[in-house]
């Protein structure tokens, strides 16, 4: 196994090689050898679009660097440059500071990931026996209680994203009127754990959740409607809740978009080319989570096993982008 990927990789530097060539206005790539540095955040898809986008800016010749951080942190580096781009930026709780951000000019938008998302609060399917009436939020009105956790008895507990996400379940639960505790998880793995033995003892469990996830699939999770008839969205919209970002009050669509640093452009012209060009489906980004999750796969790995198979998808990218 390791022997055939030391030699598929040789055999594709080998292919690569004709492309390190000059490239128009005389400039050649890398036009610097300064690291191109990528937001690594904390969620699986996001890890594993960042290793192929990092695997193909390598092979283009390029100095790469991953750096781990969060949300709202990336934002403030990428102003700074110290972050050079980020392959996978949900428009939600975050989207008034990407919106404020591109619009000073202080970082630019590379066009759409191509992953398309939806998120919202999720149950495993087996809970609508112990719910009648979900998918419909007004249905928690009566079956909160079920949720309880020591923690949050006699109210139901809402099991939300990380606190580094900006999370606002409470607020929706609030403005819904739902006897709703959301408590942060620990993160996207500590969550699935949770599911998980929920799920074998078959217990009532409530999530803050987004797709495409491994998770969703694997546990066949369903997700709330907050819409209703709009009563849902209307009284999120007066409670002051940001709910043109919301996936059911926008009529079910997240902006899902790649962000750059403005300075990308001038420094390695090539490289903004070629990121502009990339994107991914959902269908590519599940395979690479899953078996990053379950099957303890290095996301580099996964990353690299899917350069590897699809040199007809990337390859167009690759030559468009060193063409100019
Ligand atoms: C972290 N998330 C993918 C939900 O934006």
């Amino acid at each position: 196994m390791k022997y055939t990927k030391v030699v598929l990789g040789f055999a594709l530097a080998v292919v690569l090689s004709a492309f390190t060539a000059p490239v128009s206005q005389g400039q050649t790539v890398p036009e610097s050898s300064d690291p191109i540095v990528l937001s690594k955040l904390d969620w699986t898809g996001q890890f594993v679009v960042t290793e192929v986008a990092a695997e193909l800016l390598r092979r283009m010749g390029y100095n790469v660097q991953i750096l781990q951080t969060t949300q709202v942190p990336m934002i403030q580096a990428m102003k700074e440059g110290q972050i050079s781009a980020s392959l996978e930026n949900w428009y939600q709780a975050l989207a008034p500071q990407y919106e404020a951000a591109t619009a000073a000019g202080e970082i630019v938008k590379l066009g759409p990931t191509g992953v398309e998302g939806s998120e919202g609060w999720y149950y495993p399917a087996y809970v609508e026996a112990k719910c009648p009436g979900l998918p419909d939020w007004r249905a928690l009105k009566n079956c909160a209680g079920i949720f309880a956790t020591p923690e949050t008895a006699p109210k139901g507990r809402l099991l939300d994203y990380p606190a580094e996400w900006n999370p606002d379940a409470q607020k929706w639960a609030d403005a819904m009127g739902l006897d709703l505790v959301a408590l942060p998880s620990g993160g996207e793995g500590s969550t699935a754990a949770e599911l998980k033995s929920a799920t074998l003892r078959q217990e009532p469990i409530l999530l803050q959740w987004w797709e495409p996830t491994w998770v969703a699939a694997e546990f066949g999770l369903k997700r709330v409607t907050l819409d209703g008839d709009g009563e849902g969205c209307a009284k999120a919209k007066a409670a002051g809740i940001e709910t043109r970002k919301s996936y059911d009050c926008a009529g079910g669509v997240i902006e899902i978009a790649k962000l750059a640093w403005p300075g990308l452009e001038k420094k390695w012209p090539a490289a903004y080319r070629f990121l502009k060009a990339f994107h991914i489906t959902n269908a590519w980004q599940g395979k690479m989570a899953k078996a990053v999750e379950t099957e303890d796969q290095k996301p580099e790995d996964a990353a690299l096993e899917w350069v590897n198979q699809n040199e007809a998808i990337w390859k167009p990218w690759v030559e468009a982008a060193l063409k100019g």
